[in-house]
């Protein structure tokens, strides 16, 4: 009987530890819950699911500017309940393709890519193409022999860059006073330009001489490929700082560049922004910097944040809308004339 007593107290301490873990563990389930839903609600993060797949190739982490398109294209998906397959090419077009190829397997629903370069996409546009996936060519344009490979471009304006870069290097030199050289032998400039091939190079370089033309003042002594890098900047300008004797103004085609020639032409004792007139495109926070202390003149924008566009572009084209053939962002021009430099926000990248 004791025993029996014993057992029977023992069943109800267990059955009475069971209730209670029961209990913790329902509680558990629900704070849980109750937390991941917090999550899911929370400023930025997906409020929905639109069941869209979008597979999105960029080219690299090449800039400041590149890593800040990355993360506005990933958090434009999140925010809008969109599916993003997202492949980093490391500049390599056949790393592009071999991604673009991929997502024509997975079947997604729409395809956005920054082409590293204008040309060579035919092949693989066609096959999107045949497999009913709309493509849509971000930030950088491409080229090719048949226009309805792709849906359309959202970008920058690189042709306007580079007559923004013209036109500021006009209007400082036409104001005369410090640069007593000016009117009686040309003005001596130095390109460092962008990748080869890429869209914003052609366009900041052709815009740039067609914003030139007919101001004979003004003479491009040399120009090289930099791909966009700082340390290309930096390299390029050790060589020529020392190689040509007079240099009046240094224009880039980016601030990574710019950022690496500053470096050399400090460590060389030339004081950049003074001793020479530089220019440089896409507005990352530490170019506004390097303007607001006098070591850049002119900076132009290029606006990375074209994620919550390309998602909108790539709900239109899922849903079988048409989408306009060409966007161009809207950006502006920073100039050391401004009056109040300390007033841009922050840039964010
Ligand atoms: O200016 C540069 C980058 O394609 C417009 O690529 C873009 C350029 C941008 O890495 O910094």
């Amino acid at each position: 009987m004791a025993k029996g007593g014993m057992g029977f107290r023992k069943g109800i301490v267990f059955a009475f530890i069971a209730v209670i873990a029961a209990m913790l563990g329902c509680l558990f389930v629900l704070l849980s819950l109750v937390t991941v839903g917090a999550q899911d609600t929370g400023p930025g993060k997906t409020t929905g699911s639109t069941g869209i797949i979008v597979g999105f190739s960029q080219i690299g982490a090449e800039s400041a500017w590149r890593k800040h398109n990355t993360l506005s294209v990933h958090e434009a998906a999140r925010e809008k309940g969109i599916r993003l397959l997202y492949e980093n090419a490391e500049q390599k077009r056949e790393n592009q393709i071999k991604a673009i190829r991929s997502f024509i397997a997975y079947r997604v629903d729409v395809i956005a890519f920054a082409p590293l370069v204008a040309d060579g996409w035919d092949n693989v546009l066609r096959e999107a193409k045949e497999a009913g996936i709309p493509v849509l060519a971000v930030d950088r344009k491409l080229e090719t022999s048949d226009e309805s490979l792709y849906a359309g471009f959202i970008g920058t304006d690189s042709l306007e860059e580079g007559r923004n870069a013209a036109r500021f290097i006009i209007k400082k030199f036409s104001s005369g006073a410090p640069y007593k050289r000016y009117r009686t032998e040309p003005i001596k400039i130095v390109e460092i330009a962008g990748t080869a091939g890429s869209s914003p190079a052609l366009g900041r370089a052709e815009g740039f001489r067609k914003g030139l033309a007919g101001h004979d003042n003004f003479e491009i002594i040399y120009s090289e490929d930099g791909d966009f890098l700082r340390s290309r900047g930096y390299e390029i300008a050790n060589r020529i700082l020392d190689e040509f004797p007079v240099i009046d103004v240094i224009y880039s085609h980016n601030d990574s560049m710019t950022l690496g020639l500053i470096d050399s032409m400090k460590e060389k004792g030339i004081r950049p922004g003074k001793d020479i007139v530089i220019v440089t495109i896409d507005a990352e926070q530490a170019a506004i910097d390097a303007l607001r202390n006098g070591e850049v003149n002119c900076v132009i924008e290029c606006n990375p944040k074209l994620g919550p566009a390309i998602m909108d572009l790539a709900i239109q084209l899922a849903e079988g809308k048409e989408i306009p053939r060409l966007l161009h962002v809207e950006e502006q021009v920073f100039t050391e004339d401004d009056p109040d430099l300390d007033s841009i926000p922050p840039r964010g990248y």
